[in-house]
């Protein structure tokens, strides 16, 4: 069972991932790793802290000679701007954050709270991700994530290869895939930081390459769709997540949404086994398996609940009405969260991957995935 933990607060010494069965003999490129963490900390609407922080990743075991060894991993990110032990208390919870729900619930500090709700946390988690993902570059599997809308813009891709539309979305400052939209972008971010406000908008995530046969439909808590659901609700300030058509698949009618099968042996790239769906509307999962066809996840996230114009609170010592307190904050991170949630659906997609084909080591793997598939192949 491939899984991981995270521990590490805002502005601790550091962040820490904790990957468990991790299959044995995977050659890392740590590179690998600090691109997604650089990608991570980019995107236009970015707060200040990201010009102290320069994320890198160190190993810290599981790993042999550049291979993985079969044995817990430990990655960790250290913090540039450490400070925990300086920070002050902050009496005047923040609607949106964890603050007052979490100050009540452990009875204490809302410090303690913010630090370990910060969405800096999610480094670990795209650390962990990035790691997954270079498993599932050995099988051909490609996450590939991106912003869809920015608040009320909705961004029309420019169509292409998946390797254009990386090109697109990597020269795009919101890692859209229609570059051309950066300016009004960048215009509606601007003078949202002018008002003390903030944005958010919706993260897309495709994964190619997905072999069928992922996840089960035979016990609620191993459905695919529902794991992944729960990687990527998890992540901070995500508040719906959709899979294939998602909530629009509600509108229509039956005959609308179902994707039709057929069949030519010589069609697709191999993952499909010839099976042609000439939609993707299931986003490649039907009762909780893989059938063959990308995946397709969609996310929406709320806007950061820390504003330059407070809203208005109270302070938890007088419970007299106070405006929310500010911290230095980002005012759009759609971008970041695009990147995350990459890299949350790669390591859910990497831990059926494990679950599939076994988990001790990437040669029996590879051994199981071409029988599986000459298998199948012949069903
Ligand atoms: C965050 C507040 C800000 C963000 C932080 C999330 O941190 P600070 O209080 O240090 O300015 O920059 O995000 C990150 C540090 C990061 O690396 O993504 C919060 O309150 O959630």
């Amino acid at each position: 069972m491939l899984r991981y933990w995270t521990a590490g607060e805002s502005h601790g010494k550091g962040l820490t991932a904790l990957v468990d069965g991790f299959p044995a003999g995977l050659a890392i490129e740590t590179d690998v790793i600090d691109r997604e963490l650089a990608r991570r900390q980019g995107g236009y609407g970015r707060g200040g802290r990201q010009r102290i922080e320069t994320d890198r990743v160190e190993v810290l075991s599981g790993v042999w000679q550049g291979s993985t060894l079969g044995s817990p991993i430990a990655l960790a990110v250290v913090n540039k701007d450490y400070k925990l032990e300086r920070m002050e208390e902050i009496e005047r919870p923040r609607p949106g954050h964890g603050d007052l729900a979490g100050a009540v619930k452990y009875l204490g500090s809302i410090r303690a709270i913010l630090e370990r709700a910060s969405a800096r946390e999610t480094a670990a988690r795209v650390a962990a991700g990035a790691l997954a993902r270079q498993l599932l570059a050995r099988f051909g599997v490609e996450p590939f994530g991106y912003v869809a809308e920015l608040g009320p813009l909705k961004i029309a891709p420019q169509p292409g290869t998946l390797a254009e539309q990386k090109a697109a979305r990597d020269s795009s400052v919101i890692y859209s895939l229609n570059p051309d939209q950066d300016g009004q972008a960048k215009q509606m971010i601007d003078e949202c930081q002018k008002a003390g406000d903030t944005l958010g908008g919706v993260v897309e995530c495709r994964v190619e390459g997905v072999p069928f046969g992922l996840g089960t439909h035979a016990q609620w808590d191993r459905k695919l769709d529902g794991r992944l659901a729960l990687a990527v609700m998890a992540v901070q300030a995500i508040k719906g997540v959709e899979i294939g058509l998602g909530f629009e698949a509600a509108r229509r009618y039956g005959s609308q949404v179902h994707d039709a099968i057929g069949y030519d042996p010589s069609a697709g790239d191999g993952t499909t086994l010839g099976y042609i769906r000439p939609t993707n509307n299931a986003g490649g999962i039907e009762a909780g398996m893989t059938n063959g066809q990308p995946i397709v996840v969609r996310a929406a996230m709320k806007p950061i609940a820390t504003l330059a114009k407070p809203l208005e609170s109270i302070n938890m010592k007088t419970k007299e009405p106070q405006s929310a307190s500010y911290e230095r904050s980002d005012v759009c991170a759609v971008s970041a969260a695009s990147v995350i949630i990459e890299n949350v659906v790669a390591f859910e997609i990497a831990a059926a991957l494990v679950e599939k084909f076994g988990g001790d080591s990437v040669m029996e793997m590879e051994a199981r995935w071409k029988l599986f598939h000459e298998m199948a192949g012949k069903r």
